[in-house]
């Protein structure tokens, strides 16, 4: 098990006030109290059920409802056709393109929403869907992105009168000064031009709540109510808004407690808009909620992109430029969530953590017959996509000219004293000290004496003895979190800001109301501390509201780690307004005048220099509610109110390091041990963080070695079961070693950074790194996830599986 005091804690700089308390959600949650859009029931709530395709791409002939509209306890059948007469049959996506609600002229992808019942109970409703009789034509689907653009091939999109199945071309960094770089590494001696192709494989969220909703429109208010899994209430309130006409204060988006999302639950899905039609068309609450296979086969899938890597270096290791062209398949409806501008999410930091002369990436991306989405799955907009890319090249690097990963990582990494820094693509990193960062994983891991065991079991194989493997696999990530600024980033013009509100009650103790929505980080813990700090009162006294679009200020959500970064920021401000308020009311308690006051830590206004003379957050809240006698303008009573917009992303690093070892003989590949050093800023609760990191370093084992969502050449999907698409448990993980620094952020107002998606996006290249390394005996340079025990052996054999 983990010891916590073995934990590398180069912490001295953190603030005191925050700290490890325990999680405040968790008293409902380990007593089963926890409230899921499932567990709510309303009275005369009816069941819907979604007809999915079985087929990936064909023309509908014909659908036949009457027998399922005859079933006794069947209150309405809703496809594509009654939902044209609504207008409602296509709905506008996060990216600018249309997706089918329920398909209309053609279906594009297995599992695709054709039709809705809605019944008495959810059996009926999905037996009632076995009545409905839809004749298909089948068409040729598109199957592999890599074919997607060729001649003659079935175009996927004819609702938009497109005749190709390109989506869109979008470059980042100097393409000119980039590609001359790498003519003057081609033709000098000293240098060289290295080259991989590697797919991120399309894998999926998998959040063990699928999703679902929960419609109810009111027929005499007119107000529609909808509880439904989502990481972004009021977007959704406002997106609804907007499709649907109706004004923002008849619509009320509650998102209960949620049970993960991890980027599933940032669009907008068919069967939301199906329940509320439902509801509208029974005029009674209607609740849909989708088992796993739907989940798996339709919602938001991650990655899916087919990079080619090439980096500019000299023969000593120092790396001078990156090129990267990457194909996205972005499924049957352009889906992916991220801010309107960035088409390819923030892949343009696919500089990494090093110091270049240049870069340049283009993506292309293109329809396919599979479902939609695209950036989901704890990516911070693609950055996992990126962090692979240039931590596997890096190490490609370091085996064609024989230099010692972590060394070569050493060479290039950023220095201190270049933050801020800009890259080469653009992205203004805040701070960080890179080396150091990896200087602690090193020492923590005790890298030499790892590569002294490794080298004499590499002599113990090449001696004919039939030992296991063992492999090093190093990543160094930047990330960038936080999203807005809103000049830059906006969601469908919803530009990237959160407001804050703050209320002290008369007798010290506070209700703060944030914008974000919770899947499971604790908010109601940590933002609480944020507060309760800034207020000097106890985290325990300060309520979090949050997840409900009536109760809550206007905010983007919880994605892209930005929680922290924005609503974070905006709670500290929000806090530190409310202290300023105090500040003078302290003086009219006192008879002072409000210079003569400073702040204590112990959370008391005092007269400076005079101990005796202070007044506590408590007191002061009484007396704003009471007869005293406040200065000209100030009204009395302690609230206020914020919006923040940040003024740059915050960039959190890490510097992983994973141990593998692997059966030459089967391909089965061991993590014996996982070295996660992160840096994320300030850290508010050590605890949640440290929680934050395991989850993701086991999504990084997860799809580094077993996962990914598969088809076959008709467009069946492979991956639609939990037999099928394998989530990694404490069996396939090691017992993890964090470690940390702490770079505070220079432009946040307590220096925190996001760590929500860190482990995630750093983890998949160590371990992927660390195979590839054991299997260097066999010669081998570059192996695509998942690394299965087929794809390992294959590769081991010296052919390596390729999609
Ligand atoms: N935190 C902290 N100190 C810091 C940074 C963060 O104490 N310096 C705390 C935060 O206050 C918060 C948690 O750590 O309680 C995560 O914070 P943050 O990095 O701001 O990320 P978000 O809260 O915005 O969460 C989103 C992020 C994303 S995008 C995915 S995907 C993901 C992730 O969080 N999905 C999750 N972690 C998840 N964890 C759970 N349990 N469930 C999910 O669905
Ligand atoms: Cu990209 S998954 Mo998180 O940003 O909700």
């Amino acid at each position: 098990m983990q010891n916590p005091s073995d934990q590398v804690r180069a912490a001295e700089e953190t603030p005191r006030g925050y700290g490890s308390m325990k999680r405040k959600e968790d008293a409902r949650f380990v007593r089963g109290r926890g409230q899921y859009v499932d567990d709510i029931v309303l009275p005369r709530m009816l069941h819907g059920a979604v007809l999915r395709s079985p087929l990936a791409h064909a023309r509908i002939v014909s659908i036949d409802t009457s027998a399922a509209e005859a079933h006794p306890r069947v209150h309405a059948v809703i496809t594509g056709e009654t939902l044209a007469g609504l207008g409602l049959a296509w709905m506008p996506t996060l990216s600018n393109d249309v997706q089918a609600v329920l398909a209309t002229d053609k279906v594009r992808f297995q599992g695709q929403e054709v039709a809705f019942v809605v019944a008495d109970d959810k059996y009926t409703a999905r037996d009632a869907l076995g009545l409905i009789d839809v004749e298909y034509e089948p068409l040729d689907p598109v199957i592999d992105a890599k074919q997607a653009l060729a001649e003659g091939m079935p175009v996927i999109r004819d609702d938009k009168d497109k005749t190709d199945n390109h989506i869109f071309d979008w470059e980042s960094g100097d393409r000119a000064r980039t590609d001359a770089i790498f003519a003057e590494a081609e033709a000098a001696d000293d240098q060289v031009v290295v080259v991989e192709d590697m797919l991120y494989p399309r894998v999926h969220p998998a959040p063990l709540e699928t999703c679902g909703s929960i419609a109810d429109m009111d027929p005499v208010s007119g107000k529609l109510t909808i509880y439904t899994t989502t990481q972004a209430p009021h977007a959704h309130r406002t997106l609804y808004a907007l499709v649907a006409g109706l004004p923002e204060h008849k619509l009320r988006v509650v998102s209960p407690d949620i049970g993960g999302g991890f980027g599933n639950k940032v669009g907008i899905y068919p069967g939301y808009v199906c329940s509320i039609v439902g509801s509208i068309v029974t005029g009674r609450p209607v609740k849909w909620m989708e088992d796993r296979s739907e989940n798996l086969m339709s919602t938001s899938f991650a990655r899916d992109y087919h990079m080619r890597g090439e980096v500019a270096v000299t023969r000593d290791g120092k790396i001078r430029a990156v090129r990267v062209h990457v194909l996205a398949d972005h499924g049957a409806f352009n889906g992916t969530a991220q801010p309107t501008a960035f088409p390819a999410g923030f892949f343009g930091v696919f500089t990494g953590s090093y110091d270049l002369e240049a870069a340049h990436c283009g993506v292309t991306g293109v329809y396919t017959n599979k479902a939609s989405g695209g950036v989901a799955y704890a990516c911070s907009f693609r950055i996992t996509e990126a962090v692979y890319l240039i931590e596997r090249m890096v190490d490609v690097v370091a085996h064609d000219l024989g230099l010692d990963p972590a060394e070569l990582r050493m060479r290039n990494l950023l220095r201190p004293e270049q933050f801020p820094y800009e890259t080469a693509t653009g992205w203004v990193y805040d701070s960080g000290d890179y080396p150091r960062t990896l200087q602690v994983a090193l020492d923590k891991a005790g890298y030499g004496d790892l590569r002294a065991e490794q080298a004499e079991l590499r002599r113990r194989h090449d001696a004919g003895e039939r030992v296991k493997l063992m492999g090093i696999g190093l990543s160094f990530f930047t990330e960038a979190v936080g999203a807005g600024p809103r000049r830059t980033m906006d969601i469908m013009g919803l530009g990237m800001a959160d407001g804050a509100e703050l209320r002290v009650h008369p007798t010290g103790k506070a209700v703060l109301r944030i914008s974000v929505q919770s899947q499971g980080q604790g908010h109601e813990t940590t933002f609480a501390q944020i507060a309760a700090k800034e207020l000097g009162i106890s985290p325990d006294d300060v309520e979090v509201v949050h997840g409900d679009s009536d109760q809550t200020p206007f905010g983007l959500g919880t994605y892209g780690s930005r929680s922290t970064p924005v609503s974070g920021a905006a709670t500290a401000m929000v806090a530190r307004k409310v202290r300023e308020r105090a500040k003078i009311v302290a003086a009219a308690m006192m008879e002072v005048s409000v210079e003569d006051l400073e702040w204590q830590e112990t959370g008391r206004w005092q007269v400076a220099g005079d101990p005796d003379a202070s007044v506590s957050m408590a007191e002061i809240a009484m007396a704003s509610h009471s007869n005293l006698e406040l200065p000209e303008g100030v009204e009395g009573h302690l609230d206020a109110t914020v919006v923040y917009n940040p003024p740059n992303l915050t960039y959190p690093c890490g510097a992983y390091l994973c141990v593998v070892d692997v059966d030459p003989g089967t391909g089965d590949v061991d993590v014996r041990r996982f070295v996660a050093v992160d840096d994320c800023g300030v850290r508010i609760n050590p605890m949640i963080v440290e929680g934050q990191v395991h989850g993701g370093l086991a999504d990084g084992v997860g799809m580094a070695l077993m996962q990914g969502i598969a088809f076959d050449l008709d467009g069946n999907c492979l991956g639609g079961s939990m037999m099928d698409y394998l989530l990694p448990t404490s069996l396939e993980c090691p017992s993890w070693e964090l470690g940390e620094t702490v770079t505070p952020s220079p432009h946040h107002p307590i220096g925190a950074k996001g760590v929500g998606e860190s482990a995630t996006v750093g983890s998949p290249p160590a371990v992927v790194n660390a195979v590839v390394d054991a299997l260097a005996p066999f010669g081998v340079r570059h192996a695509d996830m998942p690394l299965t025990p087929a794809a390992v052996w294959s590769a081991a054999q010296g052919r390596p599986l390729r999609t």
